[in-house]
C-alpha cells in the first residue's frame, strides 16, 4: 500500500490537501463566467487562465464535476474523420492529449490502442478509402487494411466468410486511443483553480441577463453575478442555455448508452467499431469491455438504461466476438446527446457581442476537449474565432455550408 495512503488514512494530523479548494461565495461579478463544470468549461478555464493570463474567471456546474457527459462517454479519441475541416480539427486535439499528463503534471492514462473502423459492404469500403485518403492528406495516419491484417491485430474477431454480415476490410487509424475521462476534468480543473479560476459546483444558471446586444450576467440559484463575457458549455443542455440567450439551435436531443462488462484478462487491444452492426468496444485498462452502439431513436431529455439497447447491442456484439456469450455485464448508463444535422459542433461567436457557444457535441466531443478549450479560450481571450474553428460557426447552417460527418461517426444513427 502506498505510504501515503496509509499516513492519511491513520491520522487526523495529515489531512490530504484538497486540490480543488472549497467553493467560495460567489463575487458580485467576473471577467469570464462559463456555464457548465464538464471537460470543455474546465478546458477553457484552464487555457484561459494559463494561456492568455485571465483569473478573473468562474466555472459555474449545476450539479458536482464532470457529472454530465463527461462522466459518461467511452473516451474514444481520434482524428479519422471524413472532411478537411474536422480532420484537422480533431488532429489537432489528438496532438494536444498526446502531452496532456505532462502539460498539466496530473496522469489522464493515455492509451493508444489504434481504431479499427469495419467495413462489411462495397459502400462502406469505398467511403473508409475515402477517409483514408482525406486523412493522410491531412497528416493523420490512417489506411484500409484487410482480413489478414485485421486478423493479425484482432485475433479474438470473427472474420468468417459466413458471417451474416462479413468483414471485408477496415478502415485502420493507429493514433486512435482512450484515457481517463474523470483524470481530464479533474487535472483541467485542479490547474485553472491554482491560478485563482474558481469553480463553483452546485449553481445552476437559470437566465442570463440581457442588455441590448450583450449578456451583463447570469441568473443562478444562488443569485444574480455579473460578467465581462459568457461561455456556455452545456453539451446535452445546449438548446435550454441558448433558449436563454434568444439563440435558435438546430439541435435535437437524443439518448445515447452504454455499458461496460466484467473484467477479462486482456485479449483486446485496438478499439473495434462496426457501423453496420452498429457496436464499438474497447477494453479498459481494468480488463473491463467498454460498449456502445446507436443513439435511441426518438428525442428525450432522459438518462435512464432501456433492455432494448442492452439486448439489440449485445446479439451483434456476439456476431463479432461470439466467444463472450457467457460474460457479465456490470453497468449500462446513458447521456444526453446534441445532435446537429451536420454531425459537427457549434463553436465560436454569437449575434450577441459577448456572449460565446461550444455546443453541438452529440457523441463525438470527449475526443476535442483539448482543442476545444485551447481554442475557445483564444476566442474569448481575443474576441475572434480563430480560423480552425471557422467551419464550426453557427451561421453556417443559415448559409448553406454544413460539415457533413456522418459517414464518421462511430455510433449509429
Ligand atoms: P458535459 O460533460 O456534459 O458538461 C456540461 C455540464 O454542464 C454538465 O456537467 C451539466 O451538469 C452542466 N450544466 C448543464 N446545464 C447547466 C446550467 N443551466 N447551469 C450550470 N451547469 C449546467 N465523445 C467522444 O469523443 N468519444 C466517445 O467515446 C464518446 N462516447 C460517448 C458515450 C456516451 C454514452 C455519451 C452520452 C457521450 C459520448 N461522447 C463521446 C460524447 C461526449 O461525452 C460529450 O460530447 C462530451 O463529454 C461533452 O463534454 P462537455 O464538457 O461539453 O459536456
Ligand atoms: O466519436 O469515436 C466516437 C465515439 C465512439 C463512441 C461514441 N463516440
Amino acid at each position: 500500500m502506498p505510504f501515503g495512503l496509509l499516513k492519511y488514512g491513520l491520522s487526523r494530523r495529515y489531512p490530504e490537501p484538497r486540490r480543488i479548494p472549497p467553493t467560495p461565495d460567489l463575487k458580485p461579478s467576473y471577467d469570464v463566467v462559463i456555464v457548465g463544470g464538464g471537460g470543455h468549461g474546465l478546458a477553457a478555464a484552464y487555457y484561459l487562465s494559463h494561456v492568455h493570463g485571465i483569473r478573473n474567471v468562474a466555472v459555474l456546474e449545476k450539479g458536482y464535476l464532470a457529472s454530465g457527459n463527461t462522466a459518461r462517454n467511452t473516451t474514444i479519441i481520434r482524428a479519422n474523420y471524413l472532411t478537411p475541416e474536422g480532420v484537422r480539427f480533431y488532429g489537432e486535439s489528438v496532438a494536444l492529449y498526446k502531452e496532456l499528463s505532462e502539460t498539466l503534471d496530473f496522469n489522464i492514462m493515455y492509451s493508444e490502442r489504434g481504431h479499427l473502423t469495419l467495413a462489411h459492404t462495397d459502400a462502406s469500403v469505398r467511403t473508409m478509402r475515402w477517409r483514408a485518403e482525406v486523412n493522410t492528406h491531412c497528416g493523420v495516419r490512417s489506411e484500409l487494411i484487410w482480413p489478414d491484417e485485421i486478423r493479425r491485430l484482432c485475433p479474438s474477431m470473427n472474420l468468417s466468410d459466413k458471417a451474416r454480415y462479413p468483414v471485408l476490410a477496415a478502415l485502420l487509424h493507429p493514433p486512435g486511443a482512450i484515457a481517463r475521462h474523470d483524470a481530464v476534468a479533474w487535472g483541467y480543473a485542479i490547474r485553472a483553480a491554482e491560478r485563482g479560476v474558481e469553480i463553483h459546483q452546485q449553481t445552476e444558471v437559470t437566465g442570463l441577463r440581457i442588455e441590448g446586444d450583450r449578456v451583463v450576467g447570469v441568473e443562478t440559484n444562488r443569485g444574480f453575478v455579473g460578467a465581462g463575457k459568457v461561455l456556455q458549455a452545456v453539451a446535452g443542455s445546449s438548446t435550454r442555455l441558448a433558449d436563454m440567450a434568444g439563440l435558435r439551435l438546430p439541435i435535437r436531443t437524443v439518448p445515447l448508452q452504454a455499458c461496460v462488462s466484467q473484467p477479462l484478462k486482456r485479449f483486446l487491444d485496438p478499439i473495434v467499431v462496426s457501423g453496420s452492426l452498429h457496436v464499438y468496444i474497447s477494453q479498459s485498462a481494468r480488463g473491463e469491455l467498454v460498449m456502445g452502439g446507436s443513439t435511441d431513436p426518438y428525442a428525450l431529455y432522459s438518462s435512464r438504461s432501456t433492455l432494448d439497447f442492452k439486448e439489440g447491442l449485445l446479439a451483434h456484439m456476439l456476431e463479432l466476438f461470439p466467444f463472450l456469450a457467457e460474460v457479465k455485464l456490470l453497468r449500462q448508463w446513458a447521456g444526453m446527446a446534441d445532435m446537429t444535422p451536420d454531425f459537427s459542433p457549434i463553436m465560436g461567436l454569437t449575434p450577441l457581442a459577448n456572449y460565446y457557444i461550444d455546443a453541438g457535441w452529440g457523441t463525438w466531443g470527449f475526443k476535442a476537449t483539448p482543442v476545444c478549450g485551447k481554442r475557445m479560450a483564444e476566442t474569448i481571450a481575443t474576441g475572434r474565432a480563430p480560423d480552425i474553428l471557422d467551419a464550426f460557426r453557427l451561421s453556417r447552417f443559415a448559409e448553406f455550408q454544413q460539415v457533413g460527418e456522418r459517414g464518421a461517426a462511430a455510433v449509429g444513427h
